[in-house]
């Protein structure tokens, strides 16, 4: 994370996503995208997810990625309160591995849409890109730095099986 106004709100529902969510972060330091990391549960602490969605924009951030688990109601609900684009990662269970979280997220209705990720740490990294690469979209150096990522991906990836 940096000192500059944060562009990217990453939230989540419980410490416990941290663990998951890590892997939007770390995409984002790479990409020195600046970002703050908010514990925001929609069941637990409803009054600050709506405080968090009434104030997003204005605070300058320009998207939000929202993780979390089980009955994953924060994407959804944080998409109702700001226009925002909203990024949601479906944390992992251990109830029922995920695809609660992912059904959860989803089936938004038409009117308030939420870009849904894969389960778990996979999608809170590609959330972490897509966030980029919307951003991307205004920012030419930043375009730069997420080619480049891209390129170092592909370049990592060997021609043969060891
Ligand atoms: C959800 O419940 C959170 O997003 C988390 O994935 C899940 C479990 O939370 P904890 O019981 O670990 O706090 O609200």
């Amino acid at each position: 994370m940096t000192d500059a106004t944060p562009a990217v709100g990453l939230i989540m529902g419980s410490q416990s996503d941290w663990a998951t969510m890590q892997a939007a972060a770390e995409i984002l330091d790479a990409l020195h995208v600046p970002h703050e990391a908010r514990i925001v549960s929609a069941h637990r602490t409803p009054d600050r997810l709506w405080e968090y969605g009434r104030g997003a924009a204005d605070r300058g951030l320009k998207v939000i990625i929202a993780g979390a688990g089980g009955a994953a109601h924060l994407p959804g609900m944080m998409a109702s309160k700001t226009r925002l684009p909203v990024i949601g990662v479906p944390v992992q269970t251990k109830a029922l591995s995920g695809v609660d979280s992912l059904y959860s997220i989803v089936q938004m209705p038409r009117g308030f849409p939420v870009a849904t990720m894969a389960i778990g740490a996979a999608g809170a990294a590609n959330a972490g890109l897509m966030a980029a690469g919307i951003l991307a979209l205004s920012d030419a150096a930043l375009a730069q730095r997420l080619d480049d990522w891209r390129a170092a991906l592909s370049a990592s990836i060997p021609e043969t099986p060891e």
